[in-house]
């Protein structure tokens, strides 16, 4: 948890829409790209319904679903966006697969994300692997909000510390388990993600999340993708397999 303070940002300057090469520009140089409305509300609204009839989420287990597109189709078909596809292809500099997508509930009081790298996870060539975070409901400092450290992909791999805070059923098991240290000239940022747009994360950029200290829940989906042929590692919980997105 970082402080409220710590500037905030909603949007980015480009969009991919109107602006494609200025936008992309900008995420090589800043690490992140925030795109607004790529998921409509209806879909938004869908994807949280099916988030409830997941086969943890009917047993009252609300920890992070780990790869729900293989439960049910309409995360394929969230993951498969067409603007998405074409942003990430973008920023990876070739044509885009998917690799894993997470169903984030977040119920009031659940623990935040501790300052990650997405590609410590994963292992891929620096540049070939990115997220796409979607807010599925407003999310903000106290729901939960997302911190980024711009810039911070430029490091490459950072070294990491363990941490020792114990497990929260609500979190993914391996949110807490290390987090990774950050070099003092880089500074943290809230950013307020509203319903409907999404995140777009370089695989290097350092970037963790707030606890959820409203009494509502932060639905996100979250859909990390690589260039299609580029090496991964599956890990042992997420067992992740290339997506094919082109057809
Ligand atoms: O949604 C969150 O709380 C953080 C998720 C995240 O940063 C991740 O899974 O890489």
């Amino acid at each position: 948890m970082i402080e409220r303070n710590m500037q905030v940002f909603d949007t980015s300057r480009y969009s991919f829409l109107s602006d494609p090469q200025k936008a992309l520009d900008d995420y090589f140089e800043l690490g992140y790209h925030i795109e607004p409305a790529v998921y409509s509300d209806e879909e938004c609204a869908d994807l949280i319904k099916a988030g409830h009839e997941l086969e943890d989420a009917k047993n009252d287990i609300f920890r992070p679903c780990m790869m729900p597109h293989r439960q049910n189709p309409l995360y394929i078909k969230a993951m498969k966006k067409p603007l998405i596809v074409e942003i990430i292809s973008a920023m990876v500099g070739g044509q885009a697969a998917g690799l894993q997508s997470e169903f984030f509930y977040c119920k009031p009081g659940t623990r935040g994300f501790s300052l990650h790298q997405d590609n410590f996870y994963v292992e891929a060539e620096y540049g070939v692997f990115a997220s796409a975070w979607a807010a599925l409901t407003d999310t903000y400092y106290e729901k939960g909000g997302l911190i980024i450290y711009p810039e911070s992909h430029k490091e490459g791999a950072l070294p990491v510390r363990k941490l020792n805070l114990g497990s929260d059923s609500a979190q993914d098991p391996n949110a807490n388990n290390e987090e990774t240290v950050v070099p003092p000239h880089y500074s943290a940022y809230n950013v307020a993600i509203p319903k409907g747009a999404v995140l777009f994360i370089h695989g290097h950029l350092v970037h963790g999340s707030n606890p959820n200290q409203t009494s509502e829940w932060r639905h996100v989906l979250l859909n990390t993708y690589i260039k299609s042929g580029e090496k991964f590692r599956a890990g042992f919980y997420a067992k992740r397999e290339e997506v094919p997105l082109a057809d």
